[in-house]
This record gives C-alpha cells, sequence and structure tokens, in this order.
C-alpha cells in the first residue's frame, strides 16, 4: 500500500470512497465507518492515516503454563537425545513405539470413500446412526433404559467436550450444584468444571500407603458431600491410578449416591480398552444403570478406536423417562448450537460404520484385544524387570494390580524430574507413566530409570 494515495475530498462518516492506487488504477472501497481501524474521519471531513500505536491493548495477557499431559509431548519433540521415552500422553504406540491406525478403521474409511459419501452438516446432536451405536454398545442393546429410550444421546466433540457440553448442562440447570471429583484424577477435569462455572470438590480415591483405593475415605466423602451432588467416577481404568473399584465397591458406593441422592457422572474413556473387554468395562455404568438411577455418561473413541484427533465422543444421559429424556436432549442441543454448532462427521460414519457391520465389529474387538494385550506384556515384562533389578525388597506388585493404559508410579515431582532430566523419560509431574508408550525393548532402560529416581531422589 506504500504508493496508494487518498483522494481527500470532503466526505462524510460513513460515505462512499475511493482509493487511488498508482499502479491499478481506482479501487471502489465502499461505505466506511467511523470504527475503521485504518481511517479515520476528522470532524471536519477529513480522511488521515492514523499511526500505528506501539503498546498492544493485549499486554494485560499472561502467559499460559504449559499443559501438563500434552506440554508433555511438546517437550518430547524438542529433546534430539536418542534415548529419549515419551510415556505422558495416553496414546497407543505399536512395539515400534509408532502411532497406529486400526485396520478396521481404514476399512470403514475406505467404505466411505467407496460410498462417495458427502460433507453436509450434521444435526446438532450429531449422526443418528453413531448416536444408536455409541448407547447400546454402552448400555448393551438389550438394556430397558435403550428400548424405553429413557436416554438422551448428543454426539460430542470426543471425550473432553462431551464432559464439558454436560458441565454447561449442570451450569445451566443445577445452579450452584458441586461436582465431586477423585483425588487425583485426569488433569482436564478441574479446568472444564471452572470453565463451566460448576464448583468442585475432592473425594478421597488413592491411598499412597497401599497404592490402592481408598475405599473408606471415597465414601466418606460421598456421604459428606452436600445432597444432589454430581459425582464424577471414572468407569474404568482409572485415570492417572490404574485403580478400579472392585464389583462390590461398585455396588456400595451406588448405594451412597442413591442415599444422598447426588447424581452419577460417568467418564468412560477406555471402554475395552482397560480389559479388552467391551461389556466387561462397561459394567460399572449398566450396575447404576440397573438400579434405575438417573446418570450421565461421557464416552470417547480416541483410546478403544484409536480415533484421538477424529475427535469423537457422546454425552448420554439417562432418565426416567422417556419424555425428560427429549427434553434434556433438546437442551443439550440448545447448549451445543451456540458453542460449535454441530459436530464432525468423519469419525461418527467410522464408528457407525464399524458397529452397524458385524465382520468389522468383531474385527474391532479383535484389534482392542491385541491393544490390551500389548500393554498388558509391557506392564509385566516392567514389574519382572524392576523385580529382577531392585535389590532393595521394595513391593512392586500394585504394577500388576492397576489395569488400563497407565501406571502410577508414585514417584514424586523432583523423582519425575530426574526421570526426565537424567533419563530422558518424559512423563506427567504426578509420577503416572503411559504404558501404551512403552515396549519390551525399553523395559529394563526404564526399570534402571525409576530404581535410581525412586532411590536417589528424594
Ligand atoms: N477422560 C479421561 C479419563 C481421559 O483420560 C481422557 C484423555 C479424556 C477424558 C479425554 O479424551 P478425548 O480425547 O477428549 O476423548 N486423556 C489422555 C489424553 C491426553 C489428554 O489429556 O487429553 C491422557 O493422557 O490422560
Amino acid at each position: 500500500m506504500a504508493s496508494t494515495m487518498l483522494s481527500l475530498a470532503s466526505v462524510s462518516p460513513s460515505s462512499s470512497i475511493s482509493i487511488h492506487d498508482t499502479h491499478k488504477g481506482k479501487i471502489k472501497l465502499g461505505s466506511l465507518e467511523r470504527s475503521n481501524l485504518f481511517l479515520k474521519t476528522e470532524p471536519v471531513g477529513r480522511v488521515s492515516m492514523v499511526a500505528a500505536v506501539n503498546t498492544s491493548r493485549f499486554d494485560g495477557v499472561t502467559m499460559a503454563p504449559p499443559d501438563p499431559i500434552l506440554g508433555v509431548s511438546e517437550a518430547f519433540k524438542a529433546s534430539t537425545n536418542e534415548k529419549k521415552l515419551n510415556l505422558g500422553v495416553g496414546a497407543y504406540r505399536t512395539e515400534e513405539l509408532q502411532p497406529y491406525v486400526l485396520t478396521v478403521v481404514k476399512k470403514a474409511e475406505n467404505l466411505m470413500l467407496q460410498r462417495g459419501e458427502n460433507k453436509e452438516y450434521l444435526p446438532i446432536e450429531g449422526l443418528a446412526a453413531f448416536n444408536q451405536a455409541t448407547a447400546e454398545l454402552l448400555f448393551g442393546a438389550d438394556n430397558p433404559v435403550i428400548k424405553e429410550q429413557r436416554v438422551a444421546t448428543v454426539q460430542g466433540l470426543s471425550g473432553t467436550g462431551s464432559l464439558r457440553l454436560a458441565a454447561a448442562f449442570i451450569e445451566r440447570y443445577f445452579p450452584g450444584a458441586k461436582a465431586l471429583i477423585s483425588s487425583p484424577t485426569w488433569g482436564n477435569h478441574k479446568n472444564i468444571f471452572n470453565d463451566a462455572g460448576v464448583p468442585w470438590s475432592e473425594y478421597r480415591y488413592y491411598d499412597p500407603k497401599t497404592v490402592g483405593l481408598d475405599f473408606e475415605g471415597m465414601i466418606a466423602d460421598i456421604k459428606a458431600a452436600p445432597e444432589g451432588s454430581f459425582v464424577l467416577l471414572h468407569g474404568c481404568a482409572h485415570n492417572p491410578t490404574g485403580i478400579d473399584p472392585t464389583p462390590d465397591q461398585w455396588e456400595k458406593i451406588a448405594d451412597v449416591i442413591q442415599e444422598k441422592n447426588h447424581i452419577p457422572f460417568f467418564d468412560v474413556a477406555y471402554q475395552g480398552f482397560a480389559s479388552g473387554s467391551l461389556d466387561a468395562d462397561a459394567a460399572s455404568v449398566r450396575l447404576f444403570a440397573a438400579r434405575g438411577m438417573e446418570l450421565l455418561v461421557a464416552q470417547s473413541y480416541s483410546k478403544n478406536l484409536g480415533l484421538y484427533a477424529e475427535r469423537i465422543g457422546a454425552i448420554n444421559v439417562v432418565l426416567t423417562s422417556s419424555d425428560t429424556a427429549v427434553r434434556v436432549k433438546s437442551q443439550l442441543k440448545r447448549l451445543a448450537r451456540p458453542m460449535y454448532s454441530n459436530p464432525p462427521i468423519h469419525g461418527a460414519k467410522i464408528v457407525a460404520n464399524i458397529v452397524g457391520d458385524p465382520t468389522l465389529f468383531s474385527e474391532w474387538k479383535a484389534e482392542m484385544e491385541m491393544m490390551a494385550g500389548r500393554i498388558k506384556n509391557v506392564r509385566q515384562k516392567l514389574f519382572d524387570s524392576l523385580c529382577a533389578k531392585d535389590k532393595s525388597g521394595k513391593d512392586w506388585s500394585f504394577i500388576l494390580k492397576q489395569i488400563g493404559m497407565f501406571s502410577f508410579t508414585g514417584l514424586n515431582k523432583t523423582q519425575t524430574e530426574n526421570m526426565t532430566n537424567k533419563w530422558h523419560v518424559f512423563m506427567t509431574k504426578d509420577g503416572r507413566i503411559s504404558l501404551a508408550g512403552l515396549n519390551l525393548a525399553k523395559c529394563e532402560y526404564l526399570s534402571d530409570a525409576i530404581i535410581d529416581s525412586y532411590h536417589n531422589v528424594s
């Protein structure tokens, strides 16, 4: 624009002006308003250039801290050490430590290409075939909650987006109600409730002495919470501890939640990925639904179908009548519309195609078992190798008792820093390691790193 000249003819604040460009001739700009950032209309009606201002009105924006989980991946990428190992993010890797696209997903995508499917907007609630498939996977197709149409299901932006939509719903319809979250929990839960304006507090969950579940503490804290709180529960493979209640303990948790008129809010991010069985991993949710309780369940297909970046999941609200389900669904849609309008189609079609085709469905189950099996193998090898190398007599059996993608090592912040700074093992500061990012070949190296950090760093 260096060679652009303004025609300084008298113009009114909103009149049409033109600019003469010495190379291209006259350019018609149309109507200019007073708020225009580059041109200012002076009171006498003349137009002048405004000098660029050096200070930014965004100067008050401070630097956000790196994300405790996704920030670890960034640090890993930046490291040039050849021994580096990324055990931060919960994302499945092959034995060669490469990301994995499921064969069944590739098949479903090929089908979609062959059919020449379009990219029209989905309805606000998402793809109908997906919503039906996802609710049936969760509860079982024969479950009364499905048969009686008592579930309001809305496709969400994976687990996170589904949790966030539910949190917005809680804030709107249950203002002031508290969310109860486990201590510890997946780091983003707190952010989700904070941003949605839902107050939260923690219930005891992890007992560092036994490296197991603090069941008494958990029950006491759920009991002590204000009546009508939303109790966030991990459906299976608790993140970060890998410690789940037993079936008997789940019954007792359901008892106290019912007693206190609380509303269970399940986060199911690992269905089929924890045990290798979709049904076994949904047992906790089904136990609550079988009691006729109203509950919320957020689902994710990031892990079990490896659809991390497709952002596919759902929020399900189980209600006591189909009529209430219709109304709740309408309000979830109302919340979604100004947030993101409607969800993406690609992942939804993948899930619907796989679940809707018996051959693809059984292929998926086999691949899920394979992934869960690989994680179990490295879990065992890590345990064996720690036992063989550590002569201190420390009991490492907690590693085998934990399930799912993670192991909660019990390493403290300073020890995890030693893991990263000295051993180039990238992990979250809470002591969690993602076994999905480990292979058999690196188990011995990891054991050396853990033993050194545990015994030589306080
Ligand atoms: N809920 C739990 C318990 C999770 O562990 C995760 C993912 C999610 C929900 C959300 O996953 P979506 O991809 O949004 O469906 N936790 C992983 C992934 C990294 C992250 O923090 O988002 C983790 O490493 O803990």
